[in-house]
């Protein structure tokens, strides 16, 4: 008989090669402990009816559905039995979360991203960036900038699909088998040649951003693909994997003041500073709406946002010459 390696047996090299200890395993059973259970009561969410909308607005001031306020309580539960993280800062809780105070690992993390799809059953993201506790000096348990995390994945629900990048040993994907084990590790290089490139961004926008952008995108979208999902996580996997470039730029021209975002959408500790570290292990880059590199930026607080321009080098390097003039 023919077996795959599993994730947990790649891992347990991975920590051996590098002369590590184990407790990284344990943190990264819980995760994926957690993503299961998740998955599970997403998969079956249009029958049990928990699709919906939860009836109250989180710290961003959006709508939370049912399912994101049960990922967050899943994964806080798994984090805890670790006794490994010391704080959790997860998008469904203003406060950063205590869980033990002699732990190891800081976990940043989006339970559920992607609300627009969930009362449709489509494609979500559990994304999570791990820092860890400095060992050897006093710890400051300071907000850590991208570059500073350990490792950051995602898993795509209801595929199951994982991908994990670890510090300085790149991107990672991983498929679930029938046993529900995560197996057949495969590096993940964007790919070099533009051919299958893509844009990733919400058309609907685009006559919001600052004019350098809006002329660059009439400049090269013909050049590429246009997807878009309306789920980061799904939207970047696509990108990972056929390469081009994700944007969720500033909005800086809308008629409604309410609307306007000229900090970006997206949460830099949870959302850009995990997509960037995963992209940047694939030998891709991330800036900001500044052209400043998303893992350079040191957050001022923990639900802090970003514009993010996210994928291949190239394209990323191109747009940041527009960004930085
Ligand atoms: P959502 O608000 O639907 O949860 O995290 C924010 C996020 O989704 C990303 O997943 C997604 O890329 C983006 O926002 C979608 O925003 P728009 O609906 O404005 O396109």
């Amino acid at each position: 008989m023919e077996f795959e390696q599993t994730f947990m047996n790649f891992l347990l090299e991975h920590q051996e090669r590098h002369r590590r200890t184990g407790h990284f395993l344990v943190l990264m059973d819980a995760i994926i402990s957690a993503a299961k259970h998740i998955e599970q009561y997403y998969i079956t969410g249009a029958l049990k009816g928990h699709l919906g909308q939860a009836g109250k607005v989180n710290v961003q001031g959006e709508d939370v559905m049912q399912m994101d306020d049960m990922a967050h309580e899943i994964i806080i539960h798994y984090l805890r039995t670790t006794h490994r993280v010391i704080h959790a800062v997860s998008e469904e809780s203003e406060e950063i979360i205590t869980l033990n105070e002699d732990g190891r690992y800081f976990m940043y993390f989006d339970p559920l991203d992607g609300s627009s799809n969930v009362a449709h059953g489509l494609p979500v993201g559990f994304l999570f960036g791990i820092g860890k506790r400095n060992l050897t000096g006093k710890e400051d348990f300071h907000l850590r900038a991208g570059k500073e995390y350990i490792a950051a994945g995602m898993f795509i629900i209801p595929t199951g699909t994982l991908t994990i990048a670890l510090r300085d040993a790149g991107a990672w994907r991983f498929h679930i088998d029938e046993t529900r084990n995560y197996v057949r590790p495969t590096r993940i290089v964007l790919p070099d040649n533009p051919k299958s490139w893509e844009l990733s961004f919400n058309a609907t926008n685009r006559y919001t951003y600052r004019r350098e952008v809006q002329d660059w995108i009439r400049d090269n979208e013909r050049k590429y693909s246009f997807r878009y999902m309306g789920a980061l996580a799904g939207d970047f996997h696509r990108i990972l994997t056929n390469g081009g470039m994700f944007m969720y730029p500033a909005i800086v021209n809308h008629p409604d003041p309410k609307k306007l975002r000229p900090e970006g959408k997206l949460r830099l500790m949870y959302e850009a500073s995990v997509v960037s570290f995963m992209c940047e292990e694939a030998g891709g880059h991330a800036v900001n709406e500044h052209g400043v590199p998303i893992l350079d930026i040191k957050p001022a607080g923990h639900h802090q946002r970003t514009a993010l321009y996210v994928g291949s080098k190239q394209l990323v390097d191109d747009i940041t010459k527009v960004l930085k003039a």
